[in-house]
């Protein structure tokens, strides 16, 4: 089965990696939002795409899910000891991604380029696309001003009263090269369990129409999220957070929808938004988790087209 997967963040990362042990190379394509981009001490960082990279790539660290494992922090200790701005955290290692990256972006190399590079060199067979070449930067509206999504998530810790979200550039963005047309020889898009707000809203605006099958995994497990400020963000919009609300955010783009045993309550509700459903364990704790979801999440859209 051909499938274009849209992720972002550690809980799309995750299924993204059980979907590329299961699917062959040329059966998988990662888009993943860039909507999360910053520069920071004059470099160009992309979390969501290092993420899912790392995680592919089997470097990613289990602990915060983001950065590498077996990090070490000697250059941040030293720039924090020179005054630097020391509230997002870059390792040594991880250092190297953005410097180069950089560097290339300035030599007039695309982002997309650039990623497939680093993908060849950390041994990721599969296709992992940023969703746009050109800059779109998530801003997120809360009680307290318009903060960039960086300083709201990590500087801010989340903290701030949620009112909405826009994504600047947006407009002019136009999918990277191969998103177009992984998009048009998928048989389905499963949208992986991230924030549907900052992290696949993004994508879902830059690419547009979608006129393949769409499946989604819910990120929002018992009314939580296991990580990330996604339920925050939905009661902060007045919206009680859970698997339905999730269900009903991406709707109309829906045929299947997959949430968690824990919610299997909602499954009846969820049907009547006139979409198909699957009730199973969503929660990744390891590999075999990971593994698992994607085979039944494959299973599941292959009963359903
Ligand atoms: N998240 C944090 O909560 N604190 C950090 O200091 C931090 C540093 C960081 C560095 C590189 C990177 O690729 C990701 C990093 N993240 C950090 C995660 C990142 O902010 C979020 O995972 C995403 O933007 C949300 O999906």
């Amino acid at each position: 089965m051909r499938i274009t997967a849209l992720a972002g963040g550690v809980g799309g990362a995750k299924l993204a990696h059980g979907l590329a042990q299961i699917l062959l190379p040329e059966n998988l394509t990662i888009i993943v939002n860039t909507g999360d981009d910053f520069e920071h001490l004059g470099l160009y960082i992309c979390p969501d795409l290092d993420t899912v990279c790392y995680t592919l790539a089997g470097m990613a660290n289990p602990e915060t899910g983001w950065g590498r494992a077996g990090e070490t922090w000697n250059a941040m200790t030293n720039l924090k000891r020179l005054g630097a701005p020391d509230w997002f955290n870059l390792g040594d290692s991880d250092l190297a991604t953005h410097i180069e990256r950089t560097r290339r972006l300035k030599e007039g190399q695309t982002l997309s380029q650039i990623m497939r590079d680093f993908c060849k060199a950390w041994g990721v067979k599969h296709a992992v696309l940023p969703m746009s070449d050109q800059p779109v930067r998530t801003i997120v509206e809360t009680e307290e001003g318009d903060l960039p999504f960086q300083e709201y998530f990590v500087h801010r810790r989340c903290e701030p009263r949620v009112q909405g979200f826009r994504f600047e550039g947006v407009g002019a963005a136009e999918p990277a090269c191969g998103a177009y047309e992984a998009l048009q020889s998928a048989e389905a898009v499963i949208i992986c369990p991230s924030n549907p707000w900052v992290s696949i809203d993004p994508i879902l605006r830059v690419i547009g129409e979608i006129d393949k099958p769409v499946f989604a995994v819910s990120p929002i497990i018992g009314g939580q999220t296991v990580k990330g400020p996604a339920a925050k963000m939905y009661r902060e919009l007045g919206i009680e957070p859970s698997a339905l609300a999730v269900a009903k955010h991406y709707r109309s783009l829906l045929t299947g929808f997959v949430m968690d045993s824990v919610d299997a309550q909602l499954a009846e509700e969820v049907q009547g938004l006139n979409m198909r459903v699957f009730v199973t364990n969503t929660l990744m704790k390891s590999l075999d988790d990971r593994m698992q979801l994607a085979k039944e999440v494959v299973r599941f859209i292959g009963e359903a087209i």
